[in-house]
C-alpha cells in the first residue's frame, strides 16, 4: 500500500511491493546459479557456537559477491542521478547535419540521462557550489550519440594536458586528505585563463537548486554536415523549461547536512509524479567563414559565442518521463564519451574535445571492462553491432558467433558502408607542431559577464562568495585573486578585495593590505 503522506522515493519499496503482488507474490530466493534456498538467516556451523564449514555454498556465494560489489566510482562527476526519456525533433536542421537524429520534424529518439556534481566522492552532498555535468547518451539508429556537457557554456582550462592537475586541487590535500583552498585558489590565480568559468561558478548559478531548473550545454563546438557535404561549426544548448532556479547559500549549506541527496530525490519524485522535466534544444551556428574572421578562438573552451552574433536555432525538445529501475545497472554502469557521434556530427579542432575523444572510452575500460557496450544502458540497441572485435573478460553476448573476424574477407563478414564514408567531411590541418601554452590576456567576455549580464545585487553576491570562500587562503594567494580579477574590472577585483578584507582574519587583512599597497 503507498502512503499519500510520503514523497515518492521514500515510498519506492511499498511501491515495488504492490507490482509483486499483482505479480503472484514474493519469487522463491536462489543462489546465484539458480539453486533454491531453504534458509537464508543462518550458516552451516558444526553445532551451535562453530566453526562455519566451507561446503556451505549458499553463504561463500552471497560473501564471495558482496566482497566484489565495488567498481570504482567515476574520477570526476561521482555523484548523480540518472533518468530516461526521449528527443523530439521540433524544427528542420537537415541543412545543417544529415544526422539520422535530425531527420524529420516529429521524429522522437530514446536517451539517458545524468546530472552530477564534479568534485566530490559518491556519497558528497548534492547542494554544494560546483559545476553540474549534464550528459545526454540519445540512441539513434545511426549508434548512440553522447552529448557530454555541464550546466556552464564554458570551461576552465582549454588544454586537456592541466586536466588532471586541475582537478587534483578540487579533491583532497594528499596528506590531510582534506579539501584545501590553498590549493584550488593557487592554481586558478597561476592560470588566468580560469577566471571566465570561476567567476560563473561563484555567482548565484553556480548552486542550482535541484537538477530540473538548469541548463545544459554542449560547452565545445561541433561539427555538423549535411547531405552534401556542407560543413558548419555549432554549440549544443538544452535550455530548461521549468526556469533557472538558484539555491540561496545559507539553504544550499544547511542541505548538504540535512539532505545531501535533495538534487536525486527532487529528480526521482518529479518524474515518479508524472510532472516530466523538459529542456528546450538549440544550436548556435558559426561558418568557416565567420571562424576564420572571428575576434576570438571560437574553440577556446573558455569563451562563449556572443547570442547578439550567433543567435539560437531551435532543434527539439527532450523530455524526461521514467525513472532508473535500478541505480547500478543503469546509472552507475551508464558510460558517456564525448566521441559517440553519428554520422552528421563531428569533433572540432577544441584541444579540450580532442583531449576528451581519448579520455572518456579509456576511462570505462579501467572502470567497466573493455566490453562495457555491451551493458544494455551502453548498448547502441536501435542499431546492431557488428565489427572484428571478439573476446575480452565478460562478454555477454553470442560474441557474433560464427561471423568472420577478420576483415576484408570473402565470407560475408560486415562490409564498409559507402553512405558512411560520404558522409564524413574532409579536413585540411597545416601548421607547425608545438606546445602552445598561451594565455590570450583577453578578459572582454568575463568583463561582459560582470558588467552586463549580472545585475548590482549578483555582483555584490558574486564578489562576496569568491572573497567568503578564498579567506581560507594564505594571502599572497588572496593578493594575486585580487590582481587577476582586477585586469578583468577594476570594480570586480576592488569588490573582491573587500570581500576579502571583512571575511579575514584582523591578522590576515593586515597582510593582504600590505601585499596590495
Ligand atoms: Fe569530463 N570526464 N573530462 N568533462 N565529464 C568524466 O568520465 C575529462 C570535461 C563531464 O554522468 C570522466 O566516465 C577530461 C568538460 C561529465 O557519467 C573522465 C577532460 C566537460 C561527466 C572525464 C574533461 C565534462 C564527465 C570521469 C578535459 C563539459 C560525467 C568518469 C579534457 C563540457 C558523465 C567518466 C557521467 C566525466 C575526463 C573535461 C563533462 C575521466 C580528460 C569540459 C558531464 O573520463
Amino acid at each position: 500500500m503507498v502512503n499519500a503522506d510520503r514523497d515518492r522515493a521514500s515510498e519506492q519499496l511499498n511501491s515495488f511491493q504492490g507490482t509483486a503482488a499483482k505479480e503472484g507474490g514474493p519469487k522463491v530466493l536462489t543462489t546465484a546459479h539458480g539453486t533454491p534456498i531453504g534458509k537464508k538467516t543462518a550458516s552451516v556451523s558444526v553445532g551451535r557456537r562453530g566453526p562455519l564449514l566451507l561446503q556451505d555454498v549458499a553463504f561463500v556465494d552471497e560473501m564471495a559477491h558482496f566482497d566484489r560489489e565495488r567498481i570504482p566510482e567515476r574520477v570526476v562527476h561521482a555523484k548523480g542521478a540518472g533518468a530516461f526519456g526521449y528527443l523530439e525533433i521540433t524544427h528542420d536542421i537537415t541543412q545543417y547535419s544529415s544526422a539520422d537524429v535530425f531527420s524529420e520534424v516529429g521524429k522522437k529518439t530514446p536517451l539517458a540521462v545524468r546530472f552530477s556534481t564534479v568534485g566530490g566522492e559518491s556519497g558528497s552532498a548534492d547542494t554544494v557550489r560546483d559545476p553540474r555535468g549534464f550528459a545526454v547518451k540519445i540512441y539513434t539508429e545511426q549508434g548512440n550519440w553522447d552529448l557530454v556537457g555541464n550546466n556552464t557554456p564554458i570551461f576552465f582550462i582549454n588544454d586537456p594536458i592541466m586536466f588532471p592537475s586541475f582537478i587534483h586541487t578540487q579533491k583532497r590535500n594528499p596528506a590531510t586528505h582534506l579539501k584545501d583552498p590553498d590549493m584550488f585558489w593557487d592554481f586558478i590565480t597561476l592560470r588566468p585563463e580560469t577566471m571566465h568559468q570561476v567567476s560563473f561558478l561563484f555567482s548565484d548559478r553556480g548552486i542550482p537548486d535541484g537538477h530540473r531548473h538548469m541548463n545544459g550545454y554542449g560547452s565545445h563546438a561541433f561539427k555538423l554536415v549535411n547531405k552534401d557535404g556542407i560543413e558548419h561549426w555549432v554549440k549544443f544548448h538544452y535550455k530548461t523549461d521549468q526556469g533557472i532556479k538558484n539555491l540561496p547559500v545559507e539553504k544550499a549549506g544547511a542541505l548538504s547536512g540535512s539532505d545531501p541527496d535533495y538534487s536525486i530525490r527532487d529528480l526521482y519524485n518529479a518524474i515518479e509524479e508524472g510532472n516530466f522535466p523538459s529542456w528546450t534544444l538549440s544550436i548556435q551556428v558559426m561558418s568557416q567563414d565567420k571562424v576564420n574572421n572571428c575576434g576570438f578562438n571560437p574553440f577556446d573552451l573558455t569563451k562563449i559565442w556572443p547570442h547578439s552574433e550567433f543567435p539560437l536555432i531551435p532543434v527539439g525538445k527532450m523530455v524526461l518521463n521514467k525513472n532508473p529501475k535500478n541505480y547500478f545497472a543503469e546509472v552507475e554502469q551508464l558510460a558517456f564519451s564525448p566521441a559517440n557521434m553519428p554520422p552528421g556530427i563531428e569533433a572540432s579542432p577544441d584541444k579540450m574535445l580532442q583531449g576528451r575523444l581519448f579520455s572518456y572510452p579509456d576511462t570505462h575500460r579501467h572502470r567497466l571492462g573493455p566490453n562495457y557496450l555491451q551493458i544494455p544502458v551502453n548498448c547502441p540497441f536501435k542499431t546492431r553491432v557488428h565489427n572484428y572485435q571478439r573476446d575480452g573478460p565478460m562478454c555477454t553476448t553470442d560474441n557474433q558467433a560464427g561471423a568472420p573476424n577478420y576483415f576484408p574477407n570473402s565470407f560475408s563478414g560486415p562490409q564498409e558502408c559507402p553512405k558512411a564514408k560520404q558522409a564524413e567531411s574532409k579536413l585540411v590541418v597545416e601548421g607547425e607542431a608545438n606546445r602552445y601554452d598561451e594565455f590570450d590576456n583577453d578578459t572582454s567576455q568575463v568583463r561582459a559577464f560582470w558588467e552586463k549580464t549580472l545585475k548590482e545585487e549578483e555582483r555584490q553576491r558574486l564578489a562576496d562568495n569568491i572573497g567568503g570562500h578564498a579567506s581560507d587562503t594564505q594571502p599572497f594567494i588572496q593578493a594575486r585573486i585580487v590582481k587577476n580579477w582586477s585586469m578583468v574590472c577594476e570594480d570586480f577585483g576592488a569588490r573582491i578585495r573587500d570581500a576579502l578584507l571583512k571575511h579575514n582574519t584582523p591578522k590576515k587583512a593586515e597582510e593582504l593590505k600590505a601585499l596590495l599597497a
